[in-house]
C-alpha cells in the first residue's frame, strides 16, 4: 500500500543540505519516492504505512539535523 505526506523542513540552506535529507529518506525501508525541495522547504514522500509511520519519517529527518513538521 502507499500513502503520500508532505513535510516542512526547516534549516536547509544549500543543495547539499537538501540532498542529505533526500538521500536519507530514500535509504529508508518503506519509502517509495522522496523528493526534497530546498526553495519551498518541503519534502514530498510516498511510503508504505505498513512498513513505517510518518512519525518515523519525521524522526529520521530530525536525525539529519533539520527540523521536520508534518504539513499533510
Ligand atoms: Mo550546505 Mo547544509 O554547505 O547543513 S550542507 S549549509
Amino acid at each position: 500500500s502507499s500513502q503520500i505526506c508532505r513535510i516542512r523542513i526547516k534549516g536547509m540552506t544549500c543543495t547539499s543540505c537538501s540532498t542529505t535529507v533526500e538521500t536519507c529518506l530514500q535509504s529508508l525501508a518503506g519509502i517509495q519516492i522522496a523528493q526534497v525541495a530546498l526553495t519551498t522547504e518541503e519534502a514530498e514522500v510516498r511510503y508504505d504505512p505498513k512498513i513505517l509511520t510518518y512519525n518515523q519519517i519525521l524522526q529520521s529527518i530530525e536525525d539529519t539535523g533539520f527540523e521536520a513538521i508534518l504539513i499533510s
